[in-house]
């Protein structure tokens, strides 16, 4: 589609936490247990907006720029395997109301300009390994990373020579 660009909310995670997971997920899966997720890609998403154009970037950032939330703890304590989509990921145990309330503003100011939003209910997750193996072993929940949350990210996933990288374009924080 020409002039849109395929964006997304999402929380970044602090690079020693991306570091850890990925020796983790190194230790505890078998090397074909998938596509793994390279360590600088790994994010939670809030709300995925689609392909996009500028005129409606701009006006999702404006509203994004209303939302007052406060920062807060993000846990990621559970594991678990999406056999349709096919998918390992990480998440919280218990989502807390710091992450759903700016992910449930995001989605509907997003749905309200036009961006298509899934009708599942939103499941906070870290994807750990895409094209998973089907008989891949989820390991015992033993691990529990945490991180303070202060903003969150517009990312423009972009595809080339082979790859995805998402590109940070704008960040809001998330304050007291
Ligand atoms: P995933 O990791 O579960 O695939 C960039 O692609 C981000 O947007 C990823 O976090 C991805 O979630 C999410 N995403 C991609 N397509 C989506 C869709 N149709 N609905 C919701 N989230 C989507």
């Amino acid at each position: 589609m020409a002039d849109t660009r395929r964006l997304f909310f999402a929380l970044d995670m602090p690079a020693g936490v991306q570091r850890q997971i990925v020796q983790w997920r190194a230790e505890n899966f078998p090397a074909d247990a998938g596509r793994p997720v390279a360590a600088a890609n790994l994010h939670l998403t809030l709300a995925f907006l689609g392909d996009v154009s500028i005129e409606k970037q701009k006006a999702l950032c404006q509203l994004a720029g209303r939302i007052r939330q406060p920062g807060f703890t993000l846990t990621l304590d559970d594991a678990g395997l999406w056999v349709r989509s096919r998918v390992v990921w990480l998440g919280p145990r218990h989502a807390s109301l710091g992450l759903i309330q700016p992910a449930n503003m995001l989605r509907a100011q997003a749905a309200r300009n036009g961006c298509y939003q899934s009708p599942q209910p939103y499941h906070p997750h870290v994807t750990l390994y895409r094209n998973v193996t089907q008989s891949v072993a989820i390991p015992q929940p033993n691990f529990r990373w945490q991180f303070k949350v202060e903003e969150f990210v517009l990312y423009e996933s972009v595809f080339a020579q082979g790859r995805t990288r998402y590109q940070p374009l704008e960040r809001w924080k998330l304050s007291n």
